[in-house]
């Protein structure tokens, strides 16, 4: 059964929220077509996506600004498939990984929250290890789900309360992709 078909029986899904970001070779674009390629995951559906946010890259050097957002979905995948798919759907599009961490990148995938789940392995961290410290995750993940909590962190609200969130700036999704 596929989700875009016929939905997914939620009585057998996760709901999962995922970390979108790019700042390479058209990001709007990249993130648009991370969108239809989750939307296309089998065993899953694919229920909304944040507004985009564009804001300066947080890591080495000069960087081209970020766009990001976040999706919600609603799955059957267990964890680490559900990754696998990630790490496909950035494959599709081009991911380079080099030696540098944090370098640019056309589009970046990370498994936010996994329902209330919590994972610590050579694989997966979830929650994502570094997303109470950063805006550019909070503030579309508060846009999709303001009540959230993020197991063991608090409520999304009190985290996004304490970062200063000058710096997102809303990008208009309705034009055509730069
Ligand atoms: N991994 C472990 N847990 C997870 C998870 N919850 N979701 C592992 C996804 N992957 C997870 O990731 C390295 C490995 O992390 C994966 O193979 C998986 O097994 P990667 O995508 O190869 O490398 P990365 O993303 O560069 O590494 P890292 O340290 O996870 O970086 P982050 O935290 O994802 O940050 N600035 C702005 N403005 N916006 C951004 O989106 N993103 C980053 C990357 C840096 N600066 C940014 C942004
Ligand atoms: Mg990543």
């Amino acid at each position: 059964m596929t989700a875009t078909a016929v939905g997914v029986d939620t009585a057998f899904t996760s709901t999962v929220y995922i970390g979108i970001g790019s700042n390479l070779d058209g990001p709007v674009q990249q993130v648009r077509s991370a969108r239809d390629a989750l939307a296309e995951l089998p065993n899953t559906q694919l229920l909304e996506i944040s507004p985009l946010y564009s804001n300066p890259a947080l890591g080495p050097g000069q960087q081209p600004d970020y766009v990001n957002a976040v999706a919600v979905i609603e799955t059957r995948l267990e964890p680490h498939a559900l990754l696998d798919a990630l790490l496909l759907i950035e494959v599709n599009q081009d991911r380079l990984r080099g030696p540098i961490r944090w370098q640019p990148r056309t589009i970046d995938l990370d498994v936010l929250m996994y329902g209330d789940r919590t994972i610590g392995d050579r694989r997966l961290t979830v929650p994502h290890p570094r997303m109470h410290e950063r805006a550019f995750v909070l503030k579309p993940l508060f846009d999709l789900a303001p009540d959230l909590d993020v197991p063991g962190l608090g409520s999304v609200a009190t985290l996004l309360g304490r970062l200063p969130d000058g710096s997102l700036r809303r990008v208009d999704d309705s034009r055509d992709a730069p």
